[in-house]
């Protein structure tokens, strides 16, 4: 048994670092894609091998899968394995390349995980759901990788559907399509990869998350998700952290309901830039070149603009009208130079299609 299957890149329409906090969240799929090329073996071996590090292919039995993998790129896949290593009754051979951008806020880890659990699934574990697969492929990252992320990704890369933006309520784990249909509108979103490396984004991703627990502890909540007010809390910083969080969750809200009513989509675009402003002053993950990029895109006719994903570098969107992006890329690129940052890297982004078998 042999085939391919595709799992996308996400790009966060809104609802940044509200994952972990119950909160709620609506991205859209890229259509860049991770694809696995899998096969089932008839010993119990797993053998993953990359077009991108063609120099480190792994070869492990099932029962040797270590809690505490070998560093490198084959942690991904392996820990999807490591996840379903007592349901898989043999080994796989798994090939995996990619187009997603790595290190840029698009989700490149999670489209691996989310492209070996689809296969692995259809291969092998027909009876897994989407809720075990999105468990799974979270595991895998927290740990197996020991990377300490939400399940943000890993449920946009396998659910997201075409034409839509995911609505997503982690509290109830509930998911619903909303359509977004950005061409009726002549508009676009354009995707602004600074080409900056996410410095200390670990440690600092994991901090947010303790500081957002405690938040939720001096206020008297399960998590931020039930917190209404944040003033009372004297902690300043926690008090900014939970703004941020409460804030945001308003923001995804606002968004759902301009899709959901069919008003002019132009009106998402100042949410999107409070929600940079309270990424970049309440939760403190901006960095310099997010902030130029944002501004950039604002004074060349965006209508609203901000930073995706985890933070400490990656991407930024921007709201636009699809004549203006070439313009509002160029502008930026020009400005990034002159300030002496990287070259940044641009694209225009459509709704795309979540994980799917593709040969
Ligand atoms: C990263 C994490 F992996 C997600 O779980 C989410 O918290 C996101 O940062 C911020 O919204 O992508």
């Amino acid at each position: 048994m042999t085939g391919t299957w595709a799992a996308p890149g996400r790009l966060n329409i809104i609802g940044e670092h509200t994952d972990y906090n119950d909160g709620y969240a609506l991205p859209i799929a890229l259509p860049h894609v991770v694809t696995c090329e899998a096969a089932v073996r008839s010993d119990d071996v797993v053998r993953v091998e990359s077009r991108q590090y063609p120099d480190d292919v792994v070869s492990v039995r099932l029962r040797d899968l270590a809690r505490n993998p070998i560093p490198g790129w084959s942690r991904y896949p392996l820990g999807v394995v490591h996840q379903l290593r007592d349901r898989l009754a043999t080994g796989l051979d798994i090939r995996i390349d990619s187009n997603v951008p790595v290190g840029a806020g698009l989700s490149s880890s999670a489209a691996v995980t989310c492209a070996v659990a689809v296969a692995a699934r259809d291969l092998a574990c027909p009876d897994l759901t989407d809720d075990d697969l999105i468990r799974i492929t979270s595991a895998a990252e927290n740990d197996y990788v020991g990377a300490p992320t939400g399940t943000l990704d890993q449920s946009a890369s396998l659910l997201c559907a075409v034409g839509h933006a995911l609505f997503i309520d982690f509290a109830s784990a509930t998911r619903s399509q909303v359509p977004f249909d950005l061409e009726a509108s002549e508009l676009a979103v354009l995707v602004v990869d600074t080409n900056t490396p996410h410095t200390h984004a670990d440690g600092e991703y994991a901090d947010r998350r303790a500081q957002c627990r405690s938040a939720a502890a001096a206020l008297g909540v399960k998590s931020l998700r039930d917190a209404s007010s944040v003033e009372q809390l004297d902690d300043r910083l926690l008090r900014h952290r939970a703004r941020h969080v409460v804030t945001e969750n308003a923001r995804v809200m606002a968004v759902v309901d301009v899709l959901r009513s069919g008003r002019d989509l132009r009106d998402i675009g100042p949410v999107l830039t409070a929600s940079h402003a309270s990424l970049r002053d309440d939760f403190d993950v901006s960095t310099k070149e997010l902030n130029r990029a944002v501004e950039t895109a604002l004074a060349t006719g965006a209508y609203g603009a901000r930073m995706v994903g985890g933070g400490f570098g990656g991407s930024v969107i921007a709201l636009a009208d699809a004549a203006n992006c070439d313009t509002i890329a160029d502008a930026i690129t020009r400005e990034f130079a002159v300030a002496g940052f990287r070259t940044p890297r641009t694209f225009v982004a459509t709704p795309s299609s979540g994980a799917r078998r593709v040969g």
